[in-house]
């Protein structure tokens, strides 16, 4: 396949240049088409590197209805699975958060961000949406002007410029869209945690059919799943771990020593089809937006996987900045734009909130002491015999609206 999925190279002018493709910038792509509003995606890697990349697995339900109504939900509908709870291990107990129930009717949908992605890639393709994979050394410039436009190279076409009215600044937390601010007209908040997640993709079914986040002393656990045939498993471990540090085996043992009994064993050990290590941070760049410049999702915000909140804060910002482009070139309207930010970043802290609030109530925080250790009990008592706070929980966990 050559660099640009559709026939030919990518245009010289469009309205929006879209940073990145992954499922930020591939979704905006999309809702900015149907909206009959040109734009061009330029992705640094090759579409099989972003098809390979395991990451999220829950979809809150605005999620699953903006896929819908952007036509990407037919796959989703058949193959995805309707969560309607999941459980919290504890002391070897399980605590079970009826999120149907306590949430008004809401659930979530367990199909993974590689099946997203490759979704709207074909809707892309369908569309003769020009999306143009690894591209080197993109540059957005002119950002303050009326009249940016971005930069880059390809091996196919050489030194290539796009010129366009926005810029949207899709490519996640490593990209060059959020270092082409000025350091004085952006600020950044940010929360390291001292440990990481290992986790292992394998060919078996799961160990039960909803999620498992489980507290133990020696560390925090997930058991999460893609399909009935494929399991995804994480366990806190130490920044400094390397993957070779952690064979199946020793990854297996200390899984099932995590868990409550009763959970352990069903679980199938199978051989790891991929295992990495991700950090865990909180971090939020404040404003969304510079000049002609718009963030949106890993691009500008960046949370602990602890609550599944990363994509699909990633899909809201998408809802607000489609919405606010459409509008302007629509009915002529900035408002939006000019209210994107503050949108976005209103739900953004909310969800930074949860999840910093649930990372922090489920591992094992060695620094902490006997008094940290108190304190998450006390959490855990409270929300177990809480009605209130497990509505707090699930209303947070199913996504607040947008
Ligand atoms: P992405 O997916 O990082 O995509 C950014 C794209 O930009 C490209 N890029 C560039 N392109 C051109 N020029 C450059 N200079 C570029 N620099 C980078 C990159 O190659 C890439 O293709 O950001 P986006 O689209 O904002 O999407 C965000 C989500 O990927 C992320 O928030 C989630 O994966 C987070 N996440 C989870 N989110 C959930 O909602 N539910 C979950 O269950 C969940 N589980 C997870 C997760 C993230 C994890 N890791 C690995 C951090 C589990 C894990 C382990
Ligand atoms: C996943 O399946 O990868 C997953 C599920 C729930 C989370 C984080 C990751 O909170």
């Amino acid at each position: 396949m050559s660099a640009t999925s559709h026939a030919g190279a990518a245009p010289k002018r469009t309205q929006v240049a879209i940073v990145g493709g992954g499922p930020a910038g591939l979704l905006l792509a999309l809702l900015l088409h149907r909206a009959g509003i040109d734009c061009v995606v330029l992705e640094r890697r090759s579409r099989d590197y972003v098809l390979s990349r395991i990451r999220a697995g829950v979809l809150e339900q605005g999620t699953t209805d903006l896929l819908r109504s952007a036509g990407v939900g037919g796959r989703m509908d058949r193959e995805g699975l309707v969560h309607d709870g999941f459980d919290i291990a504890w002391r070897g107990d399980t605590l079970h958060i009826d999120l149907r129930e306590l949430s008004g009717g809401k659930t979530v949908m367990v199909y993974g961000q590689t099946e997203v992605t490759h979704d709207l890639y074909d809707a892309l393709d369908a569309a003769g949406v020009p999306v143009v994979h690894e591209a080197e050394d993109v540059r957005p410039q002119g950002l303050e002007t009326a009249e940016p436009f971005v930069t880059y190279r390809t091996k196919e076409h050489g030194e290539r410029r796009i010129d366009c009215d926005f810029v949207a600044g899709c490519d996640g937390f490593h990209g060059v869209c959020r270092t082409a601010i000025p350091r004085d007209r952006i600020e950044t908040f940010e929360r390291v945690y001292p440990f990481g997640w290992l986790g292992v993709l394998t060919r078996k079914p799961p160990i039960q059919e909803e999620l498992v986040y489980a507290h133990h002393t020696r560390g925090f656990a997930l058991c999460s799943l893609r399909n009935p045939q494929l399991s995804r498993y994480y366990i806190q471990c130490s920044v400094s771990d390397k993957v070779e540090d952690w064979p199946d085996s020793r990854f297996y043992d200390e899984l099932e020593a995590r868990l409550p009994d009763r959970i352990a064993a069903n679980l199938q050990r199978g051989e790891s089809v991929e295992k990495s290590i991700a950090p865990l941070r909180s971090f939020v760049a404040e404003p969304m937006r510079y000049g002609r410049l718009f963030l949106a999702g890993d691009a500008a915000h960046i949370v602990p996987p602890t609550g599944a909140k990363g994509l699909n804060l990633a899909v809201s910002d998408i809802y607000y900045l489609s919405r606010a482009l459409t509008a302007h070139y629509g009915e002529r309207d900035g408002r939006l734009l000019e209210g994107y930010s503050g949108d976005a970043l209103a739900r953004v802290w909310k969800a930074e909130r949860f999840s910093w609030w649930f990372t922090s109530m489920i591992h094992r925080f060695e620094d902490d002491g006997s008094f940290g250790q108190r304190i998450q009990e006390a959490e855990f008592d409270f929300l177990a015999g809480s009605k209130a706070a497990q509505t707090a929980l699930a209303e947070n966990y199913v996504g607040l609206p947008f």
